[in-house]
C-alpha cells in the first residue's frame, strides 16, 4: 500500500514513520508514505500555496495550481493501471465521515493520494476536477487536515497484510466485527479488590466464547444500540439480546 500525501506540513509526518506499529510496517517495506510539500509545486519564488477569496469574505483559500501540479507529478509516478483505482482524497470537515466500510474501501485500492485541506477551504475546481472522496474524521473542526490524514493513513495500513500482529487480530476487531470488544483482563488475577471474572480463569473454551459473546452483545446493546441494525447475528444472539429487552428485527 502507497500513501503519497500532500500536505502544506511534511514534518507533520515524521511523527508516524517513527510511530510503533506504522513505523515498523514503513521501514519493513508493507506500507510506503510519501510526503510532498504544496509548496514546492507554487508557481512565485515565495511559495504561495493560498490566496484571498473572490467576493472578498475572511480567511484564505488554497490556490488549484499547486494542488494540481502536485498531484499531477505524483499521478505520474503510478503505473497505468493502478491509477484509475487510486482514491484521491481530500480531508475537510465537509466529507463523508470516515468508518471502518469506508477504511475497508481504501484498503482495497493499490495506494491512495491525501490532499490536507487547510485555511478557509480549497478553491472549488481542486474538487472538482481532481478530487474522488472528500473525507472527514468526524463533526468538529481541526487546524489542518494532516491528523485527518494520519488517522486515515493508520487505519487503512492496519488492513495491508503482517502490518498488525495476525490476520486474526484485524478479522476479530470490535467494529469489523460489527459488534463492540468482549471486556478484556490480564494478570493479576485480583487487583485492588477487583477480581477476574472466574469463567475466563475455568479453562472451558466453549463457555469463555459464549461469554465474551454476550459481553460484546451487552454492550454493544447498551453503548451502540445502533450497530446491532447491521451486525452479522445468530439466532442465539437475537435469544440473548431478546433477554436483556432488545426489540430488534428477530432473525
Ligand atoms: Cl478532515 N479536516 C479538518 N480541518 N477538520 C476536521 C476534519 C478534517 N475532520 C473532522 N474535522
Amino acid at each position: 500500500m502507497h500513501f503519497t500525501v500532500l500536505t502544506l506540513f511534511p514534518d507533520a509526518f515524521r511523527f508516524i514513520e517513527e510511530y510503533s506499529v506504522l513505523g515498523r510496517a514503513i521501514r519493513g517495506g508493507l506500507v510506503s508514505l510519501d510526503t510532498v510539500d504544496i509548496r514546492e509545486y507554487a508557481t512565485d519564488r515565495h511559495g504561495t500555496a493560498d490566496d484571498y477569496q473572490f467576493g472578498g469574505g475572511p480567511g484564505m483559500v488554497m490556490k488549484p495550481d499547486p494542488v494540481f501540479a502536485a498531484v499531477e507529478s505524483a499521478l505520474a509516478g503510478i503505473p497505468d493501471a493502478e491509477r484509475v483505482a487510486t482514491p484521491i482524497v481530500l480531508t475537510s470537515p465537509q466529507g463523508d465521515i470516515l468508518n471502518q466500510d469506508l477504511v475497508n474501501e481504501f484498503a482495497n485500492a493499490p495506494g491512495m493520494i491525501l490532499v490536507c485541506g487547510h485555511y478557509a477551504g480549497i478553491d472549488e475546481r481542486i474538487r472538482e476536477g481532481l478530487i474522488t472522496h472528500e473525507v472527514s474524521i468526524g463533526d468538529y473542526v481541526l487546524t489542518g487536515g494532516e491528523l485527518a490524514a494520519m488517522v486515515i493513513v493508520d487505519a487503512v495500513s492496519r488492513f495491508v497484510p503482517e502490518v498488525v500482529g495476525s490476520a486474526e487480530n484485524v478479522e476479530h476487531d470490535s467494529i469489523t466485527s460489527g459488534l463492540l470488544q468482549h471486556p478484556l483482563y490480564t494478570r493479576p488475577a485480583e487487583f485492588r479488590g477487583m477480581p477476574v471474572p472466574e469463567i475466563l480463569r475455568s479453562g472451558n473454551h466453549a463457555d469463555i466464547e459464549r461469554w465474551r459473546r454476550q459481553q460484546s452483545l451487552e454492550r454493544t446493546l447498551s453503548l451502540r444500540p445502533d450497530l446491532l441494525e447491521t451486525a452479522p447475528l445468530t439466532n442465539s444472539d437475537r435469544v440473548f439480546l431478546a433477554s436483556l429487552g432488545w426489540s430488534g428485527v428477530p432473525g
